[in-house]
């Protein structure tokens, strides 16, 4: 399986994260993408090639222009302002607000995120257009006729929406390229969510929509990120009615219950019918990530890779989390390795 992979990610390099009350150390870390990058090299998974720089046409497919602009000018304009930090949101458009755009960037920050704990900083922008990139030129290589291919991209994208970031993501890039194999030929497109936490930004853009069917397994949004998305009687609406499917889980879920999930989401892949797989893959599921509640253990990728495999789909991979950075790399190769094992 082709890896596409830029360096342009290292780009993305903040120094917070608002966690507990503090600013930490961000979970979502260049070291990652370094960490699963070794091990597809170390495991020989198969060739690694940069992307094409594609510029903005297929980020503009899915995301609103403003926005796409505001991203790109949100770091200038905070220094600008004269602020000291990393750019963090401070004030949103809650219940019964006003929802018009600011002029202030503190105020367009509240606007345009949906939570707080992302900053923004110099490179963001880059990286993020970078990963978009990657996602691209990988879905060309599917589209193209490929088995699969493995999108390495950071920031991560799932949280994202048409004109919304947060949840470390900026760029949808499973979004992007799901939609890239639309144009491209492919009559329905799948998208399942294996990170631990639910696609908000994946799901709210396809929603309305039949052509692209959204899935995902998660921890349950009574307990986990983003607390306000996921709930399993969010199925879609008008034409989109009945294709989005959430499985929410509960603390401490194991592989046997988890896989058992995993079967029925394939089920409804195949009933779709669907020309291509995006698989949003994050390995935060696994039971020594920092930040989630999931048990799966590294063989499980491997397991589970391989019922991703036998749905004989083509197959996309896009990254997306996974925050045990010691593991990350293995466990994401794991289920590649399955995949290809099928
Ligand atoms: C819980 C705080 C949660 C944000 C978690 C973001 C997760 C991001 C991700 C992605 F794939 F996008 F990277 N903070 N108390 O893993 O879903
Ligand atoms: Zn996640």
């Amino acid at each position: 399986m082709i890896t596409v992979f830029s360096e342009d990610h290292h780009l993305r390099n903040v120094r917070t994260e608002l966690y507990g009350g503090e600013l930490v150390s961000p979970h979502e870390c260049p070291e990652r993408a370094q960490m699963v990058l070794d091990r597809v090299r170390s495991t020989g998974l198969g060739e690694v090639i940069a992307p094409t720089k594609a510029g903005l046409e297929a980020v503009l497919r899915v995301h609103d222009r403003q926005f796409v602009e505001f991203l790109a000018a949100a770091w200038p304009e905070w220094v600008a302002a004269g602020h000291r930090g990393e750019a963090i949101p401070d004030c949103w458009p809650a219940r019964r607000m006003s929802q018009r755009c600011p002029t202030s960037i503190t105020g367009k920050l509240g606007y345009y995120a949906m939570a707080g704990e992302t900053s923004i900083g110099a490179g963001t922008w880059e990286a993020a257009q970078a990963a978009a990139d990657v996602a691209v030129s990988a879905a060309g290589i599917v589209s193209a006729g490929a088995r699969s291919a493995f999108a390495l991209c950071r920031p991560p994208g799932h949280h994202a929406a048409r004109d919304l970031y947060g949840g470390y993501c900026f760029l949808n890039n499973a979004a992007i390229a799901a939609q890239y194999l639309r144009d491209r030929g492919a009559a329905r497109v799948a998208i399942l969510d294996v990170d631990f936490h639910h696609g908000n930004g994946t799901q709210d853009i396809f929603y309305e929509r039949a052509d692209v069917l959204y899935l995902s397994l998660h921890g349950d949004p009574r307990d986990a990120f983003p607390y306000f998305s996921g709930y399993a009687d969010e199925v879609g609406s008008g034409a989109g009615h009945g294709y989005n499917g959430n499985f929410p889980l509960p603390v401490g879920c194991d592989f046997a219950t988890w896989r058992t999930v995993l079967e029925e989401a394939l089920a409804r892949v195949q009933a779709f019918r669907a020309d291509a797989l995006v698989v949003s893959l994050g390995v935060d599921t696994f039971a020594q990530d920092p930040i989630s509640f999931f048990r799966l253990q590294s063989a499980d990728f491997t397991s589970y890779g391989r019922m991703i495999g036998a749905a004989a789909l083509p197959t996309l991979f896009v990254f997306e989390g996974g925050y045990a950075v010691a593991e990350v790399g293995i466990n994401t190769v794991n289920v590649l390795a399955g995949f290809e094992d099928a």
